[in-house]
């Protein structure tokens, strides 16, 4: 009697097993029902550890038809772990990459022409020994004028029309933060900091308020020299800037000197180089406007009241100072006419570069 009842619970859990089995859709599946049936505590092997309970006669009987139970689910799980391989590789089939397809191109980057030319600068002059610094564009009132000899009230500020940050202002209600409107606050900061020698370039982006032309733009890049040590003359300004003309633009474009004014440097000056556009003979060039010459920078001899503001004696140290646009001298190496370009956004100029 207890035999033929162990001999139907067999079967059914053979049924049940197999039933489940052919549902089951993936490995991990698989492998659970493989524990929950033939693992060390599954269905099957409780059955068949009771066993030995049984009267001696019936022990052979059930033992053998649960070893045939056995064998027959571990036959049906190889044939369903075959099958679900089988339709994993069908479903790859399916999606098959044809890889004789020509390749999609990336879009491949490219350097805008402002960092084109402000690499080129500052490579020239680290090759003449200058160290490359950079500074805050937020900028105080202190560093881009008070301390380059440009009081409150002096004139000169008008020389640069300035984007004021209305955040922060002093006793008297005036604004005390703006954008800088050139690279020469890190004179002064630089300075501060170290001591002579100093011999730095010093890369950035200004920003001025004030009506764009074909040359002027409110948000422009300069990049400010400075060098300051015993015995600096005008001469080395020269031929420093000399030198950096031949190197950028060769040998047959002419750089003029005129005299100019800045409140921080004495003597100062303008320095242009040569129309590429027109050599001067085009009243309507939209690069020099006939003048034959365009301003790349202005320069001089650091001024005593700028050495004195930052701790320096000028009795024993002198140096000299420029401020160059990047922009026009991209302009007149590239052939470039109008600086609004730069900023323009326009994928036709942007992708010369
Ligand atoms: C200055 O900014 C002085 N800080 C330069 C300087 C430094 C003089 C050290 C003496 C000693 P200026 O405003 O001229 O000077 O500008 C310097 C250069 O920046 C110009 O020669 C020109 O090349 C470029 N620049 C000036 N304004 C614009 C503008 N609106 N758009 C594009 N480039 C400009």
């Amino acid at each position: 009697m207890a035999e033929n009842t162990h001999l139907q619970e067999l079967e059914s859990l053979r049924d049940a097993a197999i039933q489940e089995l052919e549902s089951i859709p993936d490995e991990s599946g698989l492998e659970a029902w493989r524990v929950e049936y033939l693992g060390r505590s599954g269905k099957l092997t409780q059955v068949l550890r009771g066993v030995s309970t049984l009267p001696a006669d019936a022990r052979p009987v059930i033992g053998a038809a649960g070893n045939k139970v056995k064998v027959a689910l571990e036959g049906r799980l190889g044939e369903r772990q075959a099958a679900i391989v089988n339709a994993r590789l069908d479903s790859l089939a399916d999606d098959a990459i044809d890889i004789s397809l020509p390749g999609r191109s990336l879009a491949v980057g490219r350097l805008h022409p402002s960092t084109i030319i402000l690499r080129e600068i500052t490579e020239i002059f680290r090759g003449m020994g200058f160290q490359v610094v950079e500074g805050p564009e937020v900028e105080l009132d202190r560093y881009n004028f008070e301390a380059l000899n440009i009081p409150k009230d002096h004139p000169a500020r008008d020389m640069f029309d300035t984007f004021w940050i209305d955040a922060n202002k002093d006793a008297e209600g005036r604004f005390t933060t703006l954008l800088r409107t050139h690279t020469s606050p890190m004179q002064a900061r630089i300075m501060e900091a170290h001591e002579p020698p100093i011999r730095v370039v010093v890369p950035g982006k200004v920003y001025r308020y004030e009506a764009t032309d074909a040359t002027h733009e409110s948000q422009f890049y300069q990049v400010e020299g400075l060098a300051v040590d015993k015995g600096i003359t005008f001469a080395n300004l020269k031929h420093t800037l000399h030198e950096f003309a031949r190197r950028m633009f060769g040998s047959e474009r002419k750089m003029r000197f005129r005299c100019d004014y800045f409140p921080f440097v004495e003597p100062g000056v303008d320095v242009s180089i040569d129309c590429f556009n027109c050599d001067g003979t085009d009243s309507s060039c939209r690069i020099c406007r006939g003048a034959g010459w365009l301003e790349i920078m202005g320069a001089g001899m650091v001024h005593p009241n700028v050495l004195r503001n930052v701790g320096y004696d000028p009795e024993v140290y002198s140096g000299f100072a420029f401020g160059m646009g990047p922009e026009r001298i991209a302009m007149l190496k590239y052939g470039i006419e109008d600086v609004r370009l730069f900023y323009g956004n326009d994928m036709r100029f942007l992708r010369q570069f």
